[in-house]
């Protein structure tokens, strides 16, 4: 079965590792899929994002990573996947990500959306907290691959 994990991955953190690793465990394939997004202004550049991830990613063979733009379903449909992975980390979450398995439930009934609840450690980790705290030069050696790590050192150098 081939499972998609779609997101904006700006950038990857352990957190969304977690969720890869053990959907590598549950899918024959998962394609970690960037969404290019016109509205959205992000710290990483597409390839950036992509390089990271495939960095992180390398030691897990059935591991693809992707980008797309428009509906995730379409996106889904054309690589034949069945399955949408989503991350579960609190309550707050749960609202957002329902409306949109339902919504996405409503355009193609022939995909479902798997919730993998997040690893107790990283329940509190998001792509917002790594760049918060990296902005203010804080310790995210325990939150992002060093590549990320250190990207991430260089981004707020720059600005
Ligand atoms: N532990 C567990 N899970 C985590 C953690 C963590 N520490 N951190 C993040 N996650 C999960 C998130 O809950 C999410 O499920 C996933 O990892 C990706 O997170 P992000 O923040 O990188 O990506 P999102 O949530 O911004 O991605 C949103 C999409 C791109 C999937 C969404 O906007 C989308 O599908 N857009 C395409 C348009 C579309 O199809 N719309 C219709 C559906 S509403």
């Amino acid at each position: 079965m081939i499972a998609i994990y779609p997101g904006s991955f700006d950038p990857i953190t352990f957190g969304h590792l977690d969720i890869i690793k053990r959907g590598s465990h549950l899918f024959d394939r998962v394609i970690v899929a960037v969404l290019r997004n016109p509205n959205k202004n992000p710290l990483f550049t597409m390839e950036e994002r992509m390089l990271q991830i495939r960095e992180a990613t390398q030691h897990l063979n059935n591991v693809d990573v992707d980008t797309f733009t428009g509906l995730t379903v379409t996106y889904a449909h054309l690589k034949q996947a069945q399955v949408l992975i989503r991350g579960l980390r609190a309550v707050s979450d749960f609202e957002l990500e329902l409306q949109m398995a339902h919504t996405n439930k409503t355009l193609a009934n022939d995909i479902e959306t798997v919730f993998l609840s997040t690893s107790n450690e990283y329940s509190f980790l998001s792509s917002s907290v790594v760049r918060e705290i990296a902005r203010f030069g804080g310790e995210i050696g325990h939150l992002v691959t060093p590549e990320v790590a250190i990207a991430l050192r260089h981004k707020f150098q720059q600005s």
